[in-house]
């Protein structure tokens, strides 16, 4: 369709005897989370960077917060065509291939260095998994270190019992069932509402989203418990991608390879301030105590355990170059 509308372009130019230069490239990139995000304004400069690298020829236009596709229909979106390129959490997909959840084992890896490291570690395995599905992976971004809010103080997964908790993954959807509490995937564009309406009482993130949403306007307690850094993953679909030129694909690799180095800087520097601004504003910000951390150290095990089992020879090299010095 759109070659086509090309070519009937050139055809009536080279008819009225002018020349055409061709048609920029003009892609949409929906995003899940809000446009001032870290995570958004990080790909606004990797787009930025392209749109000057490529002297124009490539302009990507950033859906943030969700608003062209939802969170859940990203990835779908990309790979189908409907948009060229998106950021999505690629361990929300951990039901299509065990793989994809390779950066919510918990305390696998619960500081930036290791995050880091981890990524590398999957990321042969990840970009076959992703081009067998038509994707071409070129960078991502961690989130800070995962911790537990709570409307109340919490000494141990006894006090989670029949707790509503809001799931954004397989991995968080396990850590509430194995601690007694009950599941509910939400987008992060629809947690606020859901805190707000009583739908969950309790979730799982980083002091990102929780500042993001406010979410000391409902919940009181944060448990730091550094449980796993989950990534925001950024592809293209692969047609789209080998159509361009060497020029634009090359801006693209190069400024992606900036955006991931500048995104794990950002977050890394951004995530104690996080933390603040939620007990600035009211909320108690703590280490998880010692009944509490044994119970979710219990959690992680078997998490672990379940995790390499399904993923089988891919999640063992994964570990195995992980933990390879
Ligand atoms: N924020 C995202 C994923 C992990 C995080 O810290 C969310 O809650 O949806």
């Amino acid at each position: 369709m759109k070659s086509l509308g090309l070519a009937v372009v050139i055809a009536a130019a080279t008819t009225a005897g002018t020349s055409v230069a061709l048609a920029a490239e003009n892609w949409d990139m929906p995003m899940a989370y809000p446009a001032d995000n870290y995570h958004t304004e990080n790909a606004q400069m990797f787009v930025d960077a392209v749109d000057e690298c490529t002297g124009g020829e490539l302009k990507i236009t950033i859906h943030a917060g969700g608003s062209l596709f939802k969170g859940s229909e990203i990835k779908r979106a990309v790979q189908v065509g409907e948009a060229q390129i998106g950021e999505r959490l690629l361990s929300a997909h951990a039901n299509e291939n065990s793989v994809f959840g390779y950066d919510s084992v918990p305390f696998l890896a619960t500081s930036f260095e290791a995050s880091d490291k981890l990524r590398e570690a999957a990321t042969p395995t990840l970009d076959k998994v992703l081009q067998a599905q038509g994707l071409t992976m070129l960078y991502s971004v961690p989130w800070p270190p995962q911790g537990l809010y709570f409307a109340k103080s919490i000494e141990s997964t006894a006090d989670m019992a029949g707790i509503k908790f809001r799931a954004y993954n397989a991995a968080t959807a396990r850590v509430a069932e194995l601690a007694g509490m009950i599941p509910t995937q939400i987008e992060a564009a629809e947690l606020k509402q859901a805190l707000s309406t009583g739908v969950i009482a309790a979730f799982i993130s980083s002091g990102s989203t929780g500042v993001d949403e406010k979410v000391w306007e409902d919940l009181t307690n944060f448990y730091d418990a550094k449980a796993w850094l989950p990534r925001n993953t950024i592809f293209v679909n692969s047609e789209a991608f080998n159509a361009l030129g060497d020029t634009e694909q090359g801006c693209l690799t190069t400024h992606a390879a900036e955006a991931q180095a500048r995104g794990l800087a950002t977050a890394e520097e951004l995530a104690g301030g996080f933390l603040d601004t939620l007990a600035e504003n009211g909320m108690s910000v703590e280490e998880p105590g010692e009944q509490l951390a044994a119970d979710l150290a219990g959690i992680g095990e078997t998490m672990t355990g379940e995790w390499l089992e399904s993923a089988g020879d891919d999640g063992a090299s994964i570990v195995d170059a992980f933990t390879a010095e």
